[in-house]
């Protein structure tokens, strides 16, 4: 049993970001701990301004953050927006950090990325691997924002003792994913393209690159759990990878994604697009020495996502979305 240093009970905890997929997720799993759970929207917080952010702060003197805002998309996204993806995660976190600071915020988890690590890191992917060579080209905008933030929280507890920590999720999905073909990654947006494929007859889906990279991935549920576990058990200086330490090739879960929907075309390669980093499954064994491990398989969860995108299609479909 995993030594609770930080107990939820009684806490006010300000889930930044709760509109998008992860942030929703943390706010279904935090109404299982008894706390109070505070959002924010647009309307009352601008997260890319510093004033604003500590005018929000200072009123509504959160004990507990849990960083979840900001800009995120699939590997195209990242290629054409890199100054949005840049500029507006620095901004959101190093405010939100900052503020939190200041107001004396008992316990911040930031929320990073894989993408963080090396182009060439070996695999699976430890923590301490961060730094120690070049990043994937199409996504080092982002990478450099998430790696910014890390490197905030251990300055945070560093030169001020506060309890900030990070964690750095796989390659996520579940509900409330994006399925904009433009913006998404690639199992929402293979999950529509091969739906509309069925609707249509279509013989053919098409898939982007050459189907060979290696990709894990973790349903947002489960991820949503791991970081409450973190949030109360956890005060390191270390980021925390969070995965299943399992992957699978794109092909593969192209046509795990086809035998789920229910279609039997074939797959087209269009090797014009990126296929980013060749390899990125994390090494868990620091999380799994904290007391947790993923639970839910990968087909049970693309099954359940499909549910998912079934009932929620029209709502589901939107344009590149900011997390907040
Ligand atoms: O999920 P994804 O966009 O991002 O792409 P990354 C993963 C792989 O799937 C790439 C291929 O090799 C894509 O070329 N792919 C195949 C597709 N078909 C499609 C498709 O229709 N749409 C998309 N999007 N991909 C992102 C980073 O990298 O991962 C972010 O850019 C972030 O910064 C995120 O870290 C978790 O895994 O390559």
């Amino acid at each position: 049993m995993a030594d609770i240093g930080f107990p939820l009970e009684g806490k006010r905890v300000w889930v930044a970001g709760h509109r998008g997929m992860v942030g929703s997720a943390v706010v279904r799993r935090l109404a299982h701990e008894d706390c109070t759970v505070l959002t924010a929207g647009r309307d009352s917080v601008d997260l890319r301004n510093q004033a604003s952010v500590d005018r929000w702060m200072e009123e509504n003197r959160p004990d507990a953050v849990v960083l979840a805002a900001a800009k995120v998309g699939g590997i195209l996204a990242n290629d054409r927006l890199p100054a949005d993806f840049l500029y507006d995660n620095l901004m959101i976190e190093a405010n939100i950090i900052h503020a939190a600071w200041r107001v004396g915020v008992g316990k911040l988890l930031f929320l990073g990325s894989t993408c963080i690590y090396p182009k060439m890191a070996p695999q699976p992917i430890p923590e301490d691997s961060l730094l120690t060579g070049p990043l994937e080209p199409t996504n080092e905008w982002y990478a450099i924002a998430k790696i910014a933030g890390i490197k905030l929280c251990q300055a945070y507890r560093k030169q001020h003792g506060s309890d900030f920590i990070s964690a750095m999720p796989t390659n996520l999905y579940g509900p409330g994913d994006n399925f904009d073909l433009g913006s998404s990654h690639v199992l929402p947006a293979l999950m529509r393209k091969i739906h509309d494929a069925k609707l249509s007859g279509a013989p053919a889906v098409e898939v982007w690159g050459s189907g060979t990279p290696r990709r894990e991935f973790l349903h947002v549920d489960d991820l949503a759990d791991a970081l409450v576990h973190l949030l109360k058990t956890y005060s390191g200086h270390s980021h925390v990878n969070v995965g299943t330490g399992r992957d699978v090739t794109i092909l593969e879960l192209a046509e795990m994604l086809a035998e789920v929907v229910g279609y039997e075309g074939r797959f087209d390669f269009d090797r014009s697009k990126p296929d980013g980093t060749p390899r990125k499954v994390t090494d868990v064994s620091l999380l799994r020495s904290l007391g947790w491990e993923a639970r839910t398989s990968l087909r049970d969860g693309v099954a359940g996502t499909y549910r998912w995108f079934l009932e929620n299609q029209g709502e589901s479909i939107r344009t590149l979305a900011m997390g907040v």
